[in-house]
């Protein structure tokens, strides 16, 4: 009879605790800024998963686009001995000494959307995104074959293109320059005439396409490291007396809502998706960290590439 009773003390023990309520985290969440649609997307994706599960805590921080304000915030989570750090890094440099303090005050950190730099990445215990180069690459191979499928290129006459980079020093920023000039070098009539950066604002998208246009009116191709600076450059092509979507041919990365309507309205011919939708990974990953688990070094999201022919259908169903 002792026995059973013991037996069954025993199974209850088991049982609450196989139930038992997830310890409490308070979770520190940097992020870079609100330069565009998508970065808002982002902050509310991951606001919004963390809200909804009651065992986290999540503290905000804005970067305002400053690295040093970044650094800061890792720094203040410190101190404030938080269980866990999510961040984004504005720029892939200068977030080695900080990672250290997080790795010495024993918080885990997990990356989100933007890496930092190679030597810097045993630092953090994974990163969740997009592969940035490889969405360069289908902007490229989207352009090659919209181009033939128009018979708008014979191989041999010189096709410019002018591209508008993303934040300097961003890892987007860097990939995906990387990938598009790998699909350029397969077309050697494709020449990049002119590249500089918007920074990823829509105000310094324009400001640059303006300067582009000024200096030679000769180009038939835009791509743009963003959505955002693709939206302030067709301002700027129409602003010049020139039919966005037709003189010039404009190539952008996001897939934000703005992108669609300008591609119903024939003003832009593709967007590559960048899913700004991590909240709800981020705060998986969060949760598996706390049960123990071994994070996967690098988790991806899956995306797809956006033109005339399918924009409009899915206009209605974009969440961001
Ligand atoms: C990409 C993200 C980039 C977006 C931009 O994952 O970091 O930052 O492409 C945003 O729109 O500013």
């Amino acid at each position: 009879m002792k026995k059973v009773a013991v037996l069954m003390a025993v199974l209850a023990l088991f049982a609450a605790a196989a139930f038992a309520a997830p310890k409490h985290w308070v979770v520190g969440f940097s992020q870079i800024g609100s330069e565009s649609e998508w970065r808002t997307a982002n902050t509310i994706s991951v606001q919004n998963s963390f809200l909804e599960d009651t065992s986290f805590t999540l503290i905000y921080s804005d970067a305002q686009q400053k690295p040093e304000n970044q650094i800061k915030a890792l720094r203040s989570f410190i101190a404030r001995k938080v269980d866990c750090i999510v961040f984004t890094a504005l720029v892939e440099t200068g977030y080695g000494p900080v990672l250290e303090e997080a790795k010495r005050a024993g918080i885990p950190v997990i990356m989100i959307d933007r890496d930092v730099q190679a030597s810097d990445r045993h630092l953090r215990l994974t990163i969740m995104g997009s592969d940035f180069v490889k969405e360069g690459e289908k902007a490229g191979t989207w352009l090659a074959d919209y181009l033939k499928k128009k018979g708008l290129d014979d191989g041999k006459k010189q096709i410019n293109i002018v591209e508008l980079q993303g934040t300097t020093g961003s890892a987007p920023a860097i990939d995906r320059k990387t990938g598009f000039a790998t699909v350029m070098k397969t077309h050697p009539n494709w020449v990049l005439t002119r590249s500089q950066t918007g920074n990823f604002t829509s105000s310094e998208g324009k400001q640059v396409m303006e300067a582009f246009l000024k200096a030679d009116k000769n180009i038939q191709v835009l791509y743009a490291h963003n959505d955002q600076m693709a939206l302030g450059a067709i301002q700027a092509i129409k602003e010049a007396g020139l039919k966005p979507g037709k003189d010039i041919i404009i190539v952008g990365v996001d897939a934000v809502k703005g992108a669609f309507e300008a591609m119903v309205a024939g003003e832009m011919n593709c967007s590559v998706e960048c899913s700004p939708l991590l909240g709800p990974q981020a705060v998986q990953a969060v949760r598996d960290l706390r049960d123990g688990k071994k994070l996967p070094a690098r988790i991806w999201t899956i995306e797809g590439i956006f033109d005339e022919t399918n924009a409009a259908a899915a206009l209605p169903t974009r969440q961001y």
